[in-house]
């Protein structure tokens, strides 16, 4: 019998990244290198309930002795990356990489240790590229990735056409993970996410999301139907998110999905994020009576220059079209905002605030998210255009800007409720002077304020009072801060069930 290698894939640790279900694009690899015959570990470090430091990692790895190791990389997290991958080096395996910051860098990630990277969508290239790393196959006649050479030069071979039929794609291997690592006391009802499309027409200016191109690729609504029924029917799951980059460019085909989903009979419900100038009355009508119970819409700005210089394809007055829309049809709208753009002063900034206040009525939750401050993500047209003006080139690497890195500041109990973006704010990739971070401030106070609404009036005079004390001894000293608040914040996690790795 032919020897059965053994594949270990990581999601590395971040100090802000929480996930309540297991990221696709590892499920994915590790259902086609379990069909190919391969036996598939899969460790995810930031599993709410399960979370894994670089040292924990190391460990389980160097027991279990995996061939081949791969990694997912994010830009954010590419620092703590680079120091497992340094931990990981002696235990003799192949470490192979992949993902957003893998695509864009391969040249950096081969310097910093891996012996290869996959480029972009991982499904057709994955199997090959392991068995070129096992020296089963020759490396050139892999498409599609970069591999390190016996003179330790990065070699990259011609590119791999785009998968054509989606629908050829296995089912993610849920089997390999713990439903209970991702456990939530807030929403017993875990939700699973789910993809219905790839690709994304739109050429947003800071969008670090190229990865499955240009071109708008779908699934069938039968193919995505039978992936639900197979989850419901073995999990009990009743709640789906679809992690489309766009879901609901080709209208036809949401419709399809909907009456399927109808049809069914299934008593799920879905939540979706896509864009504003994709969706419309008839839409919102068709998702709500299948069961969406939210939508996620990027409006980022109410300043329109900003939306015209992002190449934005919706306009502010679209935006206060829609939110009230979505609302009026009984769905949630969650919204992302980004702001910080160069060329905003704090009149533009004003702009956005005034417009959040506006929506507001219609507004379920504002997303206070990390990158609700620009952030210039490598290979966007914002990083090329500002690199050398803000002098920020390869700001991932850098001691003060690379603002994911675990354990190497510490956080007053406001930044860890309030300000969660406090280290995009601290790396200050924009040179933003004292007034606009005050506004900036201004803005994810109002964002934390309003999403308060969930509790009870005393509940919410609670959080109110304690963000304002914590900021005010913070100021006074961080120290007294720290013993006063850390037990209100562990206190906060046992409750939530989850912590979001601050303060930690
Ligand atoms: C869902 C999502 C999240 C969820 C994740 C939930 C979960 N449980 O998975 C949440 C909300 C938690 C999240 C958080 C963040 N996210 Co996010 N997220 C996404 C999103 C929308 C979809 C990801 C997904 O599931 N894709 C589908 C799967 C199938 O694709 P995939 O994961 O990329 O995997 C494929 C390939 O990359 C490759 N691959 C991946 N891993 C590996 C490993 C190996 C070994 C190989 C060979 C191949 C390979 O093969 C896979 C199959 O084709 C993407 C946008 C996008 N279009 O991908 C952004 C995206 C990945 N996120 C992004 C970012 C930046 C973040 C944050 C880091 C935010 C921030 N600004 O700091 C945070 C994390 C916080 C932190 N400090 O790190 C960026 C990454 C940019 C970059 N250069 O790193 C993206 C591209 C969004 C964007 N347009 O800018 N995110
Ligand atoms: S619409 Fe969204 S996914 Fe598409 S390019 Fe813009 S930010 Fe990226």
């Amino acid at each position: 019998m032919p020897k059965k290698y053994r594949v270990l894939l990581i999601y590395p640790p971040s100090k802000t990244q929480l996930h309540r279900s297991c990221p696709m694009g590892i499920l994915l690899l590790a259902a086609i290198l379990e069909k190919a015959g391969y036996e598939v570990h899969i460790l995810d470090a930031n599993a709410a309930r399960n979370r894994r430091d670089t040292e924990d990692i190391a460990q389980i790895a160097t027991e279990l002795k995996p061939d081949i190791i791969g990694i997912t990389l994010l830009t954010p997290m590419i620092r703590e990356a680079y120091k497992l991958v340094s931990r990981l080096k002696g235990i003799g395996a192949e470490l192979i990489a992949g993902g957003p910051h893998a695509t864009i860098m391969p040249d950096e990630v081969i310097a910093h240790g891996f012996d290869a990277v996959v480029i972009g969508e991982g499904e057709a290239t994955v199997e090959e590229s392991i068995k070129a790393l096992l020296g089963l196959m020759p490396k050139d006649d892999v498409l599609g990735w970069v591999y390190k050479d016996d003179h330790g030069q990065a070699v990259h071979t011609k590119p791999r056409p785009l998968i054509t039929n989606l629908d050829d794609l296995p089912l993610p291997a849920r089997h390999l993970v713990e439903p209970s690592d991702y456990g939530n006391s807030h929403n017993p009802e875990l939700h699973m996410n789910i993809f219905s499309s790839r690709g994304c027409p739109a050429k947003c200016a800071y969008c670090a999301g190229g990865l499955f191109g240009k071109k708008f690729r779908f699934r069938s609504a039968q193919n995505i139907l039978q992936e639900i029924q197979h989850i419901y029917s073995t999990y009990g799951t009743r709640r789906f998110h679809f992690v489309d980059d766009s879901m609901t460019i080709d209208k036809d085909r949401v419709v399809q999905i909907c009456d399927g989903i109808k049809q069914s009979n299934l008593p799920i419900t879905f939540s979706l994020m896509t864009r504003i100038d994709t969706v419309n009355e008839d839409l919102l009508k068709t998702l709500a009576s299948a069961g969406c119970i939210r939508i996620d819409y990027g409006v980022e700005s109410g300043y329109p220059e900003t939306l015209k210089r992002c190449h934005k394809p919706h306009t502010v007055e679209m935006v206060k079209r829609l939110i009230p829309l979505t609302a009026k049809f009984g769905i949630k709208t969650y919204v992302f905002f980004i702001l910080g753009f160069p060329w905003e002063d704090l009149e533009a900034t004003q702009a956005t605030l005034n417009l959040m206040k506006e929506l507001s009525p219609y507004v379920e939750r504002f997303h206070q998210a990390i990158a609700s401050i620009l952030i210039p993500f490598p290979g966007t047209e914002i990083y090329e255009k500002y690199k050398k003006e803000f002098d920020f080139e390869n700001w991932w690497l850098s001691d003060d800007q690379a603002y994911d890195a675990p354990g190497i500041k510490s956080h007053s109990f406001f930044e860890s409720e309030v300000f969660w973006a406090g280290d995009v704010l601290k790396a200050n990739f924009f040179h933003y002077d004292d007034d606009m971070k005050q506004k900036i401030y201004e803005i994810f106070k109002f964002m934390y304020i309003y999403n308060l609404k969930r509790h009870n009036i005393f509940m919410k005079y609670m959080f109110r009072m304690s963000i304002e004390f914590s900021q005010k001894i913070y100021w006074i000293s961080p120290g007294m801060e720290s013993i006063l608040f850390t037990p209100i914040v562990y206190f906060l996690q046992q409750c939530r069930g989850w912590n979001n790795g601050f303060n930690v």
